[in-house]
């Protein structure tokens, strides 16, 4: 009926409990502060500048607006493939409300997107829709494993859409599974700092951190 259908939400996901979006904020920024203060970053600015430009702020670069959350499904109020059977899942309907720890990975930026890796536990991976983009994004070669475009958004580039940071992480994906480990740049605070060319940087978390989150819905 039109009630169910109008009733869909733009996406489900895990929403960060607030404390934790607090954190991730600062520490991102923290993270933008440094790498624009570093020779490696001065010397490939021409990814995120200008021709004449000699400087970016990158605080500034990436904007972001509404809650941090980690997409599991994309419904566009029930537009989008297969909104209905994924709100109907036995999993979804199980799990709504509840709380889980995300487990992330990476931070990374290109000239498009700021986000960070999420890794998904089995548990999680059973609210991860089954009709993804992954093997269409990640290209014949290339197979990535179902979830590894789980990622929160934590800003974007002026007119890029956050819909961008799932390819952008899966470019990244794919470039590691083709063995290239990018040019270690030194190690930050968190762990090491690797650049892979094309303005995309890569904070790889020694240790992971641990964002509490919500399994919930959002309207506009
Ligand atoms: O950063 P995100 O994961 O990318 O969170 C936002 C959220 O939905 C609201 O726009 C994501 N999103 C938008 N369009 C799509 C799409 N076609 N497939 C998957 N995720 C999408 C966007």
């Amino acid at each position: 009926g039109s009630m169910e259908e109008v009733s869909l939400p733009l996406y489900f996901g895990w929403f960060l409990e607030y404390t934790f979006q607090d954190k991730l904020e600062v520490m991102a920024k923290d993270f933008l502060k440094t790498l624009g203060t570093l020779e490696a970053f001065k010397k490939h600015i021409r990814d995120f500048s200008g021709e004449g430009e000699e400087e970016t702020n990158l605080e500034q670069y990436f904007q972001h607006k509404g809650p941090l959350h980690c997409t599991t499904k994309y419904c566009n109020y029930g537009k989008a493939k297969g909104a209905k059977e994924y709100a109907e899942k036995e999993s979804v309907r199980q799990q709504y409300g509840s709380m889980t720890k995300l487990v992330i990975g990476a931070l990374f930026i290109t000239p498009r997107t700021m986000g960070v890796r999420v890794l998904l536990t089995q548990d999680q991976l059973q609210l991860w829709p089954d009709d993804t983009e992954e093997k269409a994004d990640a290209g014949p070669e290339a197979e990535l494993p179902p979830g590894s475009r789980a990622h929160i958004t934590l800003g974007c580039a002026e007119g890029i859409k956050p819909v961008q940071t799932g390819p952008d992480l899966l470019e990244i994906l794919q470039l590691q599974k083709q063995g290239q480990e990018g040019e270690k740049v030194q190690d930050l605070e968190n762990g090491p700092l690797a650049y892979y060319g094309n303005g995309i940087w890569v904070l790889s978390f020694t240790e992971p951190l641990l964002a509490p989150a919500l399994f919930s819905s959002y309207y506009k």
